[in-house]
């Protein structure tokens, strides 16, 4: 068992080992130039006299201002804005009946990850809320070589050919005159593409839905999208489904507070992680996977291939294979996190794809788009990108090339090198390709089986409970809301009248539109212009699934009742209650929440037994937006409370985001300030004695539940 364990930890370090030997620490340095001549004076140009011209000899400066004038690269033509971590992934127990893939093999293996989270449409620099689908890409640095899976938080896409990729994407950037607005799809372009592609409809479901708005990156699920293969020993193939199932479960924040939160920290999502992992908190995912026989390919009411659908969990459940930890921010983010090159072509023997056309299409792009944005071929020499497989093969030089390739040979086959590197058979870990057999004519078409653009976005409402709809909704409002072109909002009414009647009529309805009665065939729905347009109507397919509970955040809460990592927010003020704070502190901070002071000041406060107390927060930086629930502690709060404008409007905006309120003998306030009915089914717990346990209890309760949703409605 010692050696098991000691297997597993140096494993778990190979990665950063192989980082270790391109890391820089000036601790106790002295300043040198980029040539390593060392600088007396790094503050003054070299000039002509005191108050006289610079001199072109100064290579100091030059070097200085050069290195500066070239440090910025392109940013990532689409999840620009991304925040990434090390960890390691271990599999529970050996999958080797469906792969052959090594680092799914031993329970005892633990294998470095590097993992990058992002937005899609916002530039490096926007903010971690905006409504969009999250980036989950996770390269494994396995023996065999680097395995890429790089997915999203939702499972679905909006496009089911590569070919429209571009137009999807040019359509939701800011628009190309004026570049607006940024990291938002609310307006006319985006729509405008959207009302003519109705294979975009499942998926615009769930970027409708809470899912595109996470309270934290460590509580979203990750999802591989396409259908992958797994390939064991015998060369037998099974069609897999790739889920990440976060182990704090997964959670959102609602709209208007997404809205504010961009505002008053931008960073809240990057922070979270970062702060997590500093603070020992490792956010952990499940593996898991949903493995389909070959023989089952066509079993379906859809296409396996077609990345607009899912094979609901109640079809095919999901077998948790390993798990994910995430335990080390990088050292810098450029070199890491800026600089990491994912691509879902990097995958291992025991691994391959299908002929999904998306994925087809991304196995041309990953590579293409790193040469732009890395500036060279040699991107894999990028210590983040760097394998810790051996690696050796006869392609040489290019920009920066890191290696010296000893030897007169850099060609295949030679003699003079003995015939090296020799190609690896399959028993030695040769990759080969899955001996997929096809018999084809040559088309520019698509798949009849690909027309059913609307089931599984029904399937998709269906399975929501009433609170989640209402912000489907009221999503649907505000982006239909913002646009300028009457003519795309009618023809989307149109399409979500496809999907559910009253999700369109409530739509028309907060838009001041009526649903049209017979809605506008979209004209060009993804076909070529010769194309049969009949053949190519969108079909809705009768599903036997009416409603997966899997696909609602809310139905699943109740699997994590866990309030770790949750930030609470103390109101204070002089002459509180030092018990009381100390008490809830301490009931919190054993689940593993946290607490921060605010008062009305920075520094410190009195408290009611003559202590002094610090201050996290002033009001004037905190925000109820920030955190996942309220405290009022007891004391001599309530008359400040009372006259405190800015505490109210704290509390009001918890109280709207249907957060936990609680507090100690503050009845009073709460109840001139709220309705009358609160009580706990509401999420406001209140306490006539200070020190009476079962509130804490209660309170913790509460946060388990998250939000009260029943308190939406009366808002
Ligand atoms: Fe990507 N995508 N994508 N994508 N994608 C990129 O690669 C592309 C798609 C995803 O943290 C780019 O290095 C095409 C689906 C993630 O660095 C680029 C198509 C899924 C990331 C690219 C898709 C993704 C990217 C931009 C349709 C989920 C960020 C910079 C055919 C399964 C990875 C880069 C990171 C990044 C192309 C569709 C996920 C341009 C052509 C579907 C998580 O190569």
């Amino acid at each position: 068992m010692k050696n098991v364990k000691k297997h597993s930890q140096d494993s778990e370090n190979r990665k950063q080992q192989d980082l270790e030997i391109n890391k820089s620490d000036a601790t106790d340095q002295l300043m040198t130039t980029d040539q390593g001549l060392k600088i007396n004076d790094d503050n003054n140009s070299l000039k002509a006299g005191e108050r006289g011209p610079s001199l072109l000899e100064d290579f100091i400066l030059r070097e200085k201002i050069t290195h500066f004038d070239h440090e910025r690269i392109p940013e990532r033509i689409v999840h620009a804005r991304g925040s990434a971590a090390h960890g390691y992934f271990q599999v529970y127990e050996s999958m080797e009946k469906y792969t052959k893939a090594g680092f799914l093999q031993d329970p005892s293996i633990k294998t470095p990850v590097f993992t990058r989270f992002s937005t899609v449409a916002g530039s490096r620099g926007s903010t971690d809320l905006a409504r969009d689908i999250r980036g989950f890409a996770v390269k494994f640095y396995t023996e065999q070589g680097n395995y890429d899976l790089v997915g999203n938080n939702v499972p679905v896409f909006f496009i089911q050919d590569a070919m429209k990729f571009p137009d999807l994407v040019h359509a939701v950037k800011p628009e190309p005159n004026n570049e607006m607005p940024q990291a938002a799809s609310a307006h006319d372009t985006f729509w405008d593409f959207i009302s003519l592609m109705p294979e975009t409809m499942h998926t615009i479901m769930w970027v409708m839905s809470d899912r595109a708005i996470p309270r934290s990156l460590r509580m979203m699920e990750g999802f591989g999208v396409h259908t992958f293969r797994f390939i064991n020993k015998n060369n037998e193939s099974h069609f897999v489904k790739f889920h990440w199932k976060p182990k704090l479960g997964t959670h959102a924040v609602v709209w208007d507070e997404a809205q504010k939160i961009s505002g008053k920290n931008s960073d809240f999502h990057r922070q979270d992680l970062w702060e997590a992992i500093e603070n020992g908190d490792y956010p952990e995912w499940e593996l898991g996977v949903q493995i389909i026989p070959e023989a089952d390919e066509h079993k379906f009411e859809f296409d396996l291939l077609d990345p607009t659908k899912i094979v609901p969990e109640e079809t095919v459940p999901i077998t948790i294979i390993g798990k994910m930890v995430l335990n080390r921010n990088p050292d810098n983010f450029f070199a890491e996190t800026e600089q990491v090159a994912f691509h879902p072509g990097h995958i291992v023997p025991g691994i391959d794809f299908t002929n999904d056309p998306l994925l087809q299409g991304r196995l041309f792009s990953y590579t293409d788009t790193q040469l732009s944005r890395l500036g060279s071929p040699n991107f894999h020499e990028i210590p983040i990108n760097r394998t810790i497989a051996p690696m050796f093969n006869n392609q040489r030089d290019g920009h920066m090339r890191q290696e010296i390739n000893v030897g007169r040979i850099s060609y295949h086959p030679n003699s003079l090198g003995g015939g090296c590197p020799f190609q690896a058979k399959i028993d030695e870990g040769g990759f080969t390709s899955f001996n997929e057999r096809i018999d084809a004519q040559k088309v520019r078409d698509r798949s009849e089986s690909f027309s059913d653009h609307f089931s599984q976005a029904t399937l998709f409402f269906n399975s929501q409970t009433q609170t989640e709809k209402n912000h489907i909704i009221n999503a649907l409002r505000f982006e239909l809301g913002k646009l300028e072109t009457p003519a795309i909002q009618n023809r989307m009414l149109g399409l979500l009248s496809q999907i559910d009647k009253t999700l369109a009529e409530k739509v028309a309805q907060g838009l001041g539109l009526k649903v049209p009665s017979s809605p506008d065939k979209p004209m060009n729905h993804g076909v070529g212009a010769d194309a049969d347009q009949h053949k190519y109507e969108p079909k809705k397919v009768t599903q036997s699934l009416k409603s997966s509970d899997a696909l609602s955040m809310l139905k699943n809460k109740t699997l994590s009742k866990t309030i770790a990592t949750r930030q609470v927010a103390f109101i204070c003020s002089e002459g509180v209650d030092r018990a009381a704070i100390n008490g809830m502190k301490a009931a919190l901070e054993k689940e593993g929440a946290s607490i921060k002071i605010i008062a009305p000041h920075l520094g410190t406060i009195k408290t009611s037994d003559g202590s002094e107390i610090k201050v996290d927060q002033s009001f004037l930086i905190a925000s109820s937006v920030l955190f996942d629930a309220v405290y009022i502690p007891d004391g001599k709060n309530t008359k400040f409370l009372n006259s405190n404008s800015v505490v109210i409007e704290f509390i009001n905006e918890a109280y709207k985001h249907c957060k936990v309120i609680g507090a100690d003998k503050s009845e009073i306030f709460i109840k001139t300030n709220f309705n009358e009915k609160l009580d706990a089914e509401q999420g406001i717990i209140l306490n006539a004695d200070s020190q009476d346990k079962t509130f804490r209890i209660s309170f913790i309760d509460a946060m388990g539940e998250h939000r009260f949703w029943n308190r939406e409605e009366e808002v």
